[in-house]
């Protein structure tokens, strides 16, 4: 039995603190905070590696909702503190003010995890610490929110080296919420590729799932994982380089899409919102291809933008920053504030890049070729732009809107919904049935483009997605600003087949890849037509899917008929704007984008040229949705 002392006390004290405001040491108590905790573990592993200490990390979700993390470094020192305590149990209960130190110098993270593991501890209902270190195994057990269970004690011997650490989050903490793999193996796949030579296994107990990453070549492994369905244009191109003590890692690939993809970390955190080193990295890039047009005298005289030379660029920067110069903005502190970062990213992104031009000149002339293009592509589009406000573009806009889109009669923009709909005769019932005032409707003819490999020129030569674009009239690609839509919704509404499934995600790919901003302002939205009516006769009921229409069978008496729609068109006007377009009584999707970098991802292998990839992901992904990084809410 544990004896209470006045640091005791203390010590009990700070950890009730974070039970009584979790949300100040781990962000949420959501999913998101769940995750948190594991994050946050596996940081201490990470850091023991890249102090140079093991090679191995392992990641077991257990049956019971707790979850296994494992690694082969030293294993936590088990010696007496000076306070009578023993060291473990000092580590997991103790709160850290401000964030960790660690041997390397570097902080592991910024954000909002570095806080502890005794975080994780408060918010536990047990924690198992076992240590592998020096010829022993020695074992400490916390229960509810880290009060000692069993102090730190010898249980066995062992040769091996390394720490154990078990843990059962406080499902009242965090109700409702439970561990993804999918997210764990995702964020543990992007540890490997930043820490080569290092393996981490992670483990399904339930499911009996299993993944193993490992990467020798670390960022460059990172661009041929994220360029691995694309046509790349060059080989990759990576450098690595250290200024005032910090440290600079890029690898870069040109591909024959318009895309790009830059990902950036700091200390080996994902920071999603950018900051000073990508700015950095973005200025350097643009100014060396600048300066090699200009000195070999090639493109048109013209002074590139940083978009043109960033077409179908696929980049990871990596920075590795001391402790003292860490500065992160932002409510989620995933933005980069350092301003070192940007001038040194910068610098070495110039002199690398220009190296490299010079060492390679087929390279150069064919990614300036592409920039160039884009320039001319960009040119194209403000000479339509211009048009457009001009007496002619109008002219124009009316011709091409003309016949196709029912307008709404309403004025006010935010509240008025534009409807996307799967053919003219689905298209024909919505106008007959809709909510003239607020409720514009625009039927899509036969398939969308596929924009994954379109270019704007490419776009602006599509007659179905110009008069969409016309329609929302808030422009395109860089230009489109979500404010001057005409619209504050925009809802696909198709069959619920395979051919209606192909359209949604044809649409989701033109709006990510050129209207993004509306996803990400929540704008963006998918129906749900009910697949069932049940008709008693005198009224009917509406159902969605077939576990609905298991459960509502096994509590109906009487008499009814079940009609099953195979298409909007089955629907007249009434039931289709009744069902799936009245705002009281339909219920629409909200389509968002939980992870940039794997949206991209998914788009890429689902919608490019490459078919070998396409099937496999498919073949993994069952249901052929979006799923995770376009969360459908
Ligand atoms: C299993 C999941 C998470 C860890 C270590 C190794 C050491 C350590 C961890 O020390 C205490 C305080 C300042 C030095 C350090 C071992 C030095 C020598 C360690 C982990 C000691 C922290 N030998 N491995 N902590 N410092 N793995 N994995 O947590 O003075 S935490």
């Amino acid at each position: 039995m544990a004896v209470y002392d006045e640091t005791s006390i203390k010590i009990l004290e700070g950890l009730e603190a974070v039970r009584k405001r979790p949300g100040m040491y781990i962000g949420s108590t959501d999913k998101r905070g769940l995750h948190h905790l594991v994050w946050e573990i596996v940081d201490n592993a990470i850091d023991e590696v890249i102090n140079g200490y093991g090679d191995y990390i392992k990641v077991v979700l257990n049956k019971n909702g707790s979850i296994t993390i494992s690694d082969n470094g030293r294993g936590v020192p088990i010696g007496m503190h000076e306070s009578g305590k023993s060291t473990p149990e000092v580590i997991y209960t103790i709160l850290h003010a401000g964030g960790k130190f660690t041997e390397s110098g570097y902080k592991v993270s910024g954000g909002l995890h570095g806080v502890g593991a005794s975080v994780v501890n408060a918010l536990s209902k047990y924690m198992d610490v076992v240590i592998y270190r020096d010829g022993k195994i020695s074992n400490i057990r916390f229960e509810d929110g880290g009060k000692v269970d069993i102090p730190l004690k010898q249980v066995g011997e062992s040769k091996k080296t390394g720490t154990t650490v078990t843990f059962m989050p406080d499902y009242e903490v965090f109700k409702g919420a439970s561990f993804s793999y999918t997210t764990i193996c995702e964020r543990m796949q992007e540890s490997a590729f930043l820490i080569s030579g290092l393996t981490i296994e992670v483990v399904d107990e339930e499911e009996d799932k299993t993944e193993k990453y490992f990467y020798e070549n670390g960022l460059n492994s990172f661009i041929e994982y994220i360029n691995e369905d694309k046509n790349p244009l060059c080989n990759i191109i990576s450098f690595n380089n250290v200024k005032n003590g910090i440290e600079v890692s890029v690898a870069l690939q040109y591909t024959d899409t318009y895309n790009e993809n830059i990902l950036s970390f700091v200390n080996n955190v994902k920071t999603p919102d950018g900051g000073s080193h990508e700015v950095g990295f973005k200025t350097g890039l643009t100014k060396a291809f600048n300066d090699y047009a200009k000195n070999n005298n090639i493109g048109k005289g013209t002074l590139f933008d940083g978009s043109d030379v960033r077409e179908g660029l696929s980049a990871v920067i990596s920075l590795k920053i001391p402790e003292a110069l860490l500065q992160f903005e932002g409510q989620t502190k995933a933005k980069l504030g350092t301003p070192e970062a940007r001038s040194i990213t910068e610098s070495i992104t110039y002199e690398q890049m220009k190296f490299f031009l010079e060492e390679n000149r087929e390279v150069a002339l064919n990614i300036i070729d592409k920039a160039t293009k884009s320039m001319e592509a960009r040119d194209a589009a403000r000479k339509a732009r211009e048009l457009v406000r001009s007496g002619k573009g109008k002219e124009k806009k009316e011709k091409v809107l003309s016949g196709k889109l029912a307008k709404a009669t309403g004025k006010n923009n935010e509240k008025n919904e534009l409807f996307l709909v799967e053919g003219d005769s689905a298209g024909g019932s919505a106008k007959t049935g809709r909510n003239r005032e607020t409720q514009a409707i625009l039927p899509l003819r036969g398939k969308v483009l596929n924009c994954e490999k379109a270019s704007s020129n490419d776009i602006h030569a599509n007659e179905e997605l110009n008069t969409l674009i016309y329609a929302i009239g808030a422009g395109i690609g860089n230009e489109f600003d979500p404010k001057d839509s005409n619209y504050g919704k925009i809802i696909i509404m198709t069959d619920a087949d395979d051919d209606g499934a192909h359209i949604q995600t044809l649409l989701l790919t033109f709006f990510y890849r050129f209207m993004r901003p509306l996803i990400e302002n929540g704008m963006l939205y998918i129906a749900n037509p009910p697949l069932y009516a049940l008709d008693f006769g005198k009224y009917k009921e509406y159902v969605a899917t077939d576990e609905e229409l298991e459960e509502k069978k096994k509590t109906i008496k009487g008499t009814y008929k079940v009609q099953r729609f195979k298409g909007l068109g089955e629907m007249n006007s009434d039931e289709l704007y009744e069902t799936t377009m009245c705002p009281e009584t339909r219920s629409l999707i909200k389509v968002s984008i939980t992870d940039a970098a794997l949206a991209e991802k998914r788009v890429s292998v689902l919608m490019g040229d490459k078919v070998e990839p396409r099937k496999e992901w498919i073949n993994e992904n069952v249901d052929f949705t979006l799923e995770d990084s376009f969360r459908k809410e």
